[in-house]
């Protein structure tokens, strides 16, 4: 039976430092399913337009900068309680405040370069999917 989805993101730090593989090991691990998947790198105002909610945040410049400064892999993954549960594996924003064994604390750099994106809500994870995937994109 179909779960709930959610969208990630795995950022150009992450990227950068070839834990593509390690990262995907931890979500199969932890039961999600990969319902679509692709490696790009998005433009200045792809980046800009996916980010828009933080637009009045002061970081926001950066982090467009940031997320269109080099590869990454987008993804929807599929399981019972994905936004929460994606949520609990990758750890708090700021990995020094995540906890042990979470995607953020073993593989992030810092708040900004945080090795991934996870959706918030089931609203904005099917927002953040259909962003980046059609139809015939996903299994
Ligand atoms: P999260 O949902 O954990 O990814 O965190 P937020 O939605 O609060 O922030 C989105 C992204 O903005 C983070 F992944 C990294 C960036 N950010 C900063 O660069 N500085 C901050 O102080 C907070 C967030």
């Amino acid at each position: 039976m179909a779960g709930n989805i959610t969208f990630t993101m795995i950022k150009p730090d992450a990227v950068e430092a070839n834990n593509i593989g390690p990262i995907l090991a931890k979500i199969n691990q932890a039961g999600f399913r990969i319902v679509a998947m692709k490696y790009l790198k998005l433009s200045k105002d792809a980046a800009g337009k996916f980010y828009e909610v933080h637009k009045e945040r002061p970081f926001y410049g950066e982090l467009v900068d940031y997320m269109s400064g080099g590869p990454i892999v987008a993804a929807i993954l599929e399981k019972d309680n994905a936004v929460a549960d994606y949520r609990k594996l990758i750890g708090a924003t700021d990995p020094s405040k995540a906890e042990e064994g979470t995607i953020r604390k073993l593989f992030a750099k810092s708040i900004s370069a945080n090795a991934v994106h996870g959706s918030d809500s089931d609203e904005n994870a099917h927002i953040e999917s259909d962003f980046f995937f059609s139809k015939m994109e996903r299994f």
